[in-house]
């Protein structure tokens, strides 16, 4: 482990460093200027979220076509549930599920990821079209998936795991949640980058429900700037935020007797969340319906523009915002396409 964020970072993401007004850019995604939103698809008869809604490779395409026509930036497949106490499926049922609805979404034009903790099932995702590698393991579930993604170069999101789904929720053990997830993550972050992984191409992910409890969630939902800059005081990392119908927002929203709310009850706690974690700097949220999220977003990029960090930003010299200074070999942010008012 590295004592440092800076550490992890070294050249690769020297200027990339930005304001609180500044959105990072991954090389090879979306970049329209404000919070990027990854629609879900969940090609799982066992997903907590959806229940299986998009299980038939069909019913999933529609439903990635649907999220992208809602305003979904990029398409998130998955083909294994990572709900508490789910068990693995084989590698090939995987590749089976998530293959010919990631062609079918890659060759219709959208920005497709893989939601993956197996190298080889990236490795077919990448070469059915997708663009960005989700792997809620940081790497650990599987030691292949740091050399495949520093082989292919694509962006690659690194979330905080304790281990497999079947218990992962006896390690929801913290002293100081922030501290820790900062911790385990630079160290993911230190063994990605050591295996030749370019750091402006790492994503971070608290991996909000995965070990934790909602004291922990919120923990680290309330504190993203330290997330993004492992706790250190280098460069912010992109930040993807997953909190989107999970547990704890039924838990919050529970009728008075204690029933929690059902999954899909949470969405427009989830949008609410959205607008929140966006207007603290997030780069992307990770959500099951995408109309309310891509409104949310807006106003979030809104807010950031009008506050005071935003003004301060426009008051500087358009050569002192040079794209460069944003993030260096990456595109410029683009204006959203709203207008002021
Ligand atoms: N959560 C789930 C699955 N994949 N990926 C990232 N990067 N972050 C998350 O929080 C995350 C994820 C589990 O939720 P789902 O079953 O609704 O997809």
């Amino acid at each position: 482990m590295t004592g440092d964020a800076e550490t992890a970072t070294g050249s690769g993401r020297a200027g990339q460093r930005s304001s609180v007004a500044f959105l990072p850019v991954v090389r090879g995604l979306p970049a329209p200027g404000r919070c990027l939103v990854m629609g879900v698809v969940n090609v799982t008869p066992d997903s907590f979220s959806d229940g299986g809604e998009w299980f038939a490779a069909d019913a999933a395409i529609a439903r990635g076509l649907e999220l992208a026509a809602q305003g979904a930036d990029i398409i998130d497949v998955g083909g294994e549930s990572t709900r508490p106490g789910a068990g693995r499926i084989s590698a090939a049922e995987e590749m089976r599920r998530v293959g010919p609805v990631i062609t079918e979404l890659a060759a219709g034009g959208l920005t497709v990821s893989v939601d993956t903790m197996r190298a080889a099932v990236a490795e077919t995702a990448l070469g059915a079209g997708a663009k960005l590698v989700n792997d809620v393991s940081g790497g650990l579930a599987d030691p292949a998936m740091h050399s495949l993604i520093a082989a292919a170069g694509v962006p690659y999101v690194v979330m905080h795991w304790r281990g497999h789904s079947s218990k992962m929720q006896d390690s929801a053990r913290y002293g100081d949640v922030v501290r820790e997830v900062c911790d385990e993550l630079r160290q993911r972050v230190d063994a990605a980058v050591g295996e030749g992984i370019d750091p402006a191409l790492i994503v971070l992910d608290a991996g909000i429900g995965f070990a934790k409890l909602a004291e922990h969630n919120w923990a680290v939902l309330t504190r993203l700037p330290e997330i993004a800059r492992l706790g250190g005081s280098g460069p912010p990392f992109p930040v993807l935020v997953g909190a989107s119908r999970k547990s704890f927002i039924g838990r919050l929203l529970a009728a008075e007797d204690g029933t929690p709310r059902p999954f899909a009850g949470g969405d427009d706690a989830t949008i609410a969340l959205t607008a929140l974690t966006a207007a603290a700097g997030a780069w992307c949220v990770r959500v099951h319906a995408a109309a309310g999220n891509a409104d949310a977003v807006r106003v979030a990029a809104q807010w950031r523009r009008a506050g005071p960090a935003g003004m301060a930003r426009q008051q500087v010299a358009p050569q002192q915002v040079a794209p460069q200074q944003v993030a260096p070999q990456q595109e410029a942010p683009q204006p959203d396409g709203g207008g002021p008012g």
